[in-house]
């Protein structure tokens, strides 16, 4: 008997069994979002089947307006209006709103594929133009609010990490976090990364996040249009042994040790 090849080979399947895990990307470069549709799904992971995320703006939609630059697309629309400091300018979905009050806000919430059993991690976006103006007809203060993720139990809600910039500010904390905006950011060219706030979940497995977009109380009660830019979301789904392979393994392991068992008695 050559008991430690054996179990060599037993480790060696069990090590094979266990699914690796890669970074994905949904890419604004990459889908199409139909202008002023609410909801969208996509598949970029060809190792799940079908859509992977999905991506839902809801709340008070009736106040969603067309971008500012030509073609002028009903928002949610997949723009290149903000470039965020990036050069060349990638696509982002923007949403362009015009609130009567302070109390009003757009949730933009993603949805991970089910199939995703341990969920998704290092889950990471950046928005673009978080800002403010309170000048030449513009009195907005755009401002992130409710910025959570869900556990894959779907029973706790798990605060991100928010990293804001220049012109734009980060008050609260854990799941009550809110990103203000503090000066105006142009939408394009140098300076246009001053209104970026990035959200991470770290190592946090999730199955989807949310976070809603309002306007804050730094300007008139009916704030004027306003808009921001969602980028790229960045996620790696988190590895799992499959379950009938986990038990094919067990099995394996358990003859190996009534094999090692024998092999002591015979000594
Ligand atoms: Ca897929
Ligand atoms: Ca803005
Ligand atoms: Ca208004």
């Amino acid at each position: 008997m050559f008991l430690p090849r054996r179990f060599a080979a037993i480790f060696f399947s069990l090590a094979t069994l266990t699914a690796t895990s890669q970074a994905l990307t949904l890419d604004w470069d990459g889908v199409t979002w139909t202008a002023g549709s609410l909801s969208n799904s996509y598949d970029v992971d060809g190792a799940t089947p079908g859509n992977d995320v999905a991506v839902t703006v809801s709340g008070n939609t009736a106040q969603l307006q067309p971008q500012l630059v030509s073609p002028y697309p009903q928002t949610p629309a997949v723009t290149t209006d903000f470039a965020g400091g990036l050069t060349p300018v990638q696509n982002t979905l923007s949403l362009a709103v015009n609130f009567t009050n302070q109390a009003q806000v757009i949730t933009v919430t993603v949805d991970f594929s089910a199939l995703y059993a341990a969920g998704v991690d290092n889950v990471s976006f950046t928005i673009f133009d978080v800002d403010f103006d309170n000048s030449g007809g513009s009195t907005y203060q755009d401002q992130l609010r409710s910025i959570t993720a869900l556990s894959i139990d779907g029973t706790t809600l798990i605060a991100p990490t928010i990293t804001t910039s220049s012109s734009n500010t980060l008050t609260g904390s854990g799941l009550t976090q809110v990103v203000t905006g503090t000066a105006s950011v142009v939408d394009t060219g140098a300076g246009s990364g001053d209104g970026n706030v990035t959200i991470s979940f770290g190592t946090n497995a999730i199955k989807s996040f949310t976070f809603t977009y309002g306007s804050g109380s730094g300007t008139v009660a009916d704030p004027t249009y306003e808009h921001i830019g969602l980028h790229d979301i960045l996620f790696t789904p988190v590895p799992e042994i499959n379950p009938a392979w986990s038990a094919v393994a067990s099995c394996l392991l358990a003859a190996g040790l009534v094999l090692l068992h024998r092999a002591n008695l015979r000594k």
